[in-house]
């Protein structure tokens, strides 16, 4: 294991169009492309542009997306708009899930094939040993299914990008410590041993999506290569990092991957505009750390996240982290946008204690022995 620090210095790239921050899902809907702008300004202000490969992506070709996507859902994707969705088929608004979560906007398709080429120029930089790291923030969109969108999502560049690593690694593990559960990804691998998907998050029963018990394990070849952290409101930084580094750390000397793709979900931070965890960015980072610190090559993308400045804030933060740098808490004083980070101008701004920490002790412990258990299988 590398130590944060050390002489490590992983081929970083990071794959943005920014295009992709002028998409407009409606002005009540909480996903904001635009926080993918504010994130590339305190990228560069910090310097960071200047120690990576930079990328500006191109589109996602059709052929690509039908690599997971139906055909008929593709078709419906690359025709619809706000102009012509009222005229389409009786139930098509059913069918394809349209909706408050999934509005159709203008230029969808277009959006849908920038962050999904994103991610898979992300995992070709790994194929081809031209990255060790490669970062798509505008990725993540965990909940996108084969024939429909789901919760904000309306393709999965995560599943894309895995199948493209599939065609020459051996092992891709997948982890996601988005807010919410990563059903389309898992659901995509739920039945390969090839893929191990493990997704931390709020769960209930009743929260969107609704799924992600510790008793959806996969099936067939698949038995015992998904696990669930199911989590309740109020977590903490500590409660969560020592949670995610006792279950990461067997999980990948167990089954050993060749890639990593990690989601790093900006909704499970304090004070998220949807979100109820009490996690800082320096505990979300701290993740994102420990799975570097393991050197396998990685792709690492965004995912939820509804107050821009926080979600700005982690992934500039997290840049660093994968290319060992940390940022120095005060905001590049000339730098766009400065304003919407007032009144502290911090990159670690206060963000825990808004919620009563409903994770009792003996709850996390108890999990974390499940999830030990769950390792076990994989041990033979
Ligand atoms: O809870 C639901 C559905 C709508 N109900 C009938 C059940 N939807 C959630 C969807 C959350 C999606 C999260 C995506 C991601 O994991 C990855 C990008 O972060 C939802 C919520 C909520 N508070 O959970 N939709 C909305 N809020 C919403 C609010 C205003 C306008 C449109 C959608
Ligand atoms: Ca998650
Ligand atoms: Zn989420």
């Amino acid at each position: 294991m590398f130590e944060f620090g050390s002489t490590y210095s992983p081929r970083v790239s990071y794959h943005y169009n920014p295009k992709v921050s002028n998409y407009h899902y409606g002005v009540k809907h909480p996903m904001k492309p635009f926080r993918f702008m504010l994130t590339d300004h305190l990228v560069s202000s910090y310097g960071l542009h200047n120690i990576m490969d930079l990328y500006e992506t191109r589109e996602a070709t059709k052929e690509e997306l039908l690599q997971f996507h139906s055909e008929d859902y593709v078709e419906f994707l690359s025709k619809v708009s706000p102009d012509n969705i009222s005229k389409m088929p009786r139930g098509t608004f059913d069918k394809y899930n349209i909706g408050d979560d999934c509005p159709i906007f203008q230029n969808i398709y277009e959006y849908c094939k920038l962050y999904a080429g994103a991610s898979l120029d992300a995992s070709r930089k790994l194929i081809n040993d031209q990255s060790d790291i490669a970062i798509n923030w505008s990725g993540g969109l965990h909940h996108a299914k084969k024939s429909n969108p789901s919760g904000f999502c309306y393709v999965n560049d995560i599943v894309l990008a895995t199948l493209n690593l599939l065609r020459y690694h051996p092992r891709v593990l997948y982890i996601d410590i988005d807010l919410h559960h990563g059903d389309g990804v898992q659901e995509a691998f739920y039945t390969t041993d090839r893929v191990f998907t493990v997704s931390f998050h709020k769960y209930n029963g009743e929260f969107f999506p609704g799924t992600g018990n510790y008793d959806e394990i996969g099936c067939a070849e698949g038995k015992h290569f998904a696990m669930n952290v199911p989590l309740n409101d109020g977590i903490d930084d500590d409660s969560y990092i020592n949670l995610f580094k006792s279950v990461m750390e067997p999980i990948i000397t167990s089954f050993k991957p060749t890639a990593i793709i990690q989601q790093c979900g900006a909704d499970s931070l304090g004070h998220d505009r949807l979100g109820c965890f009490n996690l800082n960015i320096k505990a979300h980072g701290e993740c994102v750390k420990f799975i570097r610190s393991f050197g396998i090559p990685m792709v690492v993308v965004g995912g939820g996240g509804y107050t821009p400045r926080n979600v700005s804030r982690l992934y500039a933060y997290e840049t660093g982290i994968l290319n060992n740098v940390l940022l120095q808490s005060e905001l590049p004083e000339d730098m766009p946008f400065r304003n919407q980070f007032g009144p502290d101008y911090s990159l670690y701004p206060v963000l825990d204690d808004l919620y009563e920490n409903m994770n009792s002790k003996k709850y996390l412990e108890d999990l974390r022995i499940r999830c030990l258990e769950h390792i076990r299988y994989l041990q033979g």
